[in-house]
């Protein structure tokens, strides 16, 4: 398949298939396992409270500096999602907003994460916030910090726990994502016509992340259910050295391919220059990727990358809000997912401009 039979119709299927690109975020109602139901994506539903779920801590200045300490362990510096993500976290959690921050970096190690987690416990921390590695092992550590008296709230990647230990999630709600972009290739597919088999080659995050298994889950089910084969599935941890080499080593079998579903930009820029380096123009291929990163907005703009599947990275101000509303004795929901959409042709022009990172 060429990419460059599919041109007519774009702007009429895209307009179909997007959904909310507005600033802000959504609530939706958690479940015991902490996996949302998104049979419908675009359905909000009422949010549960941190109260009903029976968790009971709340933020509080228990120093008495006047400043909320937040201990921050962070996933690594794996890719443009993480950095704006650590970043919007260090300018956001600062003295004038009421805020002090103690910055963990797990390296990418979900052990090491595990130890961050407990070494805030020890140093006292007033809260913390966790964007979890991968998803299995946390219930003794979170039921630690409970019983230290330290509310947490998971953000950006969600676990599986029961409710009764954390406060609240927020970030993204990757199996809908993913659906967004399923949905997006399956239309467009359609749109132009093309009668070739789609053979995917699918590229994973880091094995065990919430964003890995929702994103690779969407694709595991709308493959069969649209004919689709996944010729070649490998895990490129979200960094673009690892994308590359496993898209190379995919090349080297020669293969026929013609769509990427990438679950990050960073991988997707790693699989283009291998493409390239192979003597490939991207632009024959549908290249489906994940994040926003403005350098990829900007290639589909160029019409390198065909869809990306939003996703929010600049979440401090967002989870700062929702601490201050819980220390204020609001009611918080359980979960609140941020606001997502899609990148296509029909907008990338305009979301370049306001588009994360560089
Ligand atoms: O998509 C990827 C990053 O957890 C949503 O992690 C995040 C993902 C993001 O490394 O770029």
């Amino acid at each position: 398949m060429k990419h460059r039979m599919i041109v007519a119709g774009l702007a009429g299927l895209a307009a179909l298939s997007l959904v909310g690109c507005s600033v802000g975020s959504e609530v939706d109602d958690a479940t015991s396992t902490g996996v949302p139901d998104t049979s419908d994506p675009s359905a909000s539903t009422d949010a549960s409270t941190g109260t009903d779920s029976g968790y009971t801590l709340t933020p509080k200045d228990l120093d008495g500096d006047g400043l909320i300490t937040v201990g921050f362990a962070q996933v690594g510096a794996e890719s443009g999602w993480r950095t704006a993500n650590t970043d919007s976290y260090k300018e956001y959690f600062v003295e004038e907003n009421g805020f002090k921050l103690v910055f963990a970096d797990a390296n990418q190690d979900a052990d090491k994460q595990k130890q961050d987690v407990r070494d805030l416990i020890s140093q006292g921390v007033e809260l913390i916030d966790l964007a979890p590695v991968t998803d299995s092992g946390w219930e003794p550590v979170l039921q630690e910090a409970k019983d230290a008296g330290i509310p947490l709230i998971i953000s950006d990647r969600q676990l599986s726990v029961p409710e009764d230990l954390y406060l609240t999630y927020f970030g993204g709600d990757m199996r809908a994502e993913g659906d967004r972009v399923v949905d997006w290739i399956k239309s467009y597919a359609a749109d132009q016509g093309i009668t070739d088999p789609i053979n995917v080659v699918h590229l994973q995050g880091t094995m065990g992340s919430s964003a890995q298994k929702g994103r690779s889950e969407a694709l595991s089910v709308g493959a069969p259910a649209n004919d689709w084969n996944v010729v070649y599935e490998q895990t490129g941890e979200f960094t673009q050295a690892k994308g590359q080499e496993v898209m190379e080593s995919f090349l080297q079998q020669g293969k026929d391919f013609n769509v990427i579903y990438s679950e990050n930009d960073d991988m997707t820029y790693g699989a283009i220059d291998a493409l390239v380096a192979h003597g490939l123009d991207p632009k024959d291929y549908i290249i489906a990727s994940f994040d926003g990163n403005k350098s990829a907005v900007q290639m589909v703009v160029d019409g390198t990358i065909d869809v990306i599947g939003e996703c929010d990275p600049l979440l401090g101000p967002q989870v700062g809000e929702l601490i201050k509303q819980a220390a204020a004795g609001e009611t918080i929901a359980k979960i609140t997912y941020s606001t997502e959409g899609l990148i296509d042709s029909t907008n990338a022009a305009d979301k370049v401009t306001t588009a994360f990172g560089s």
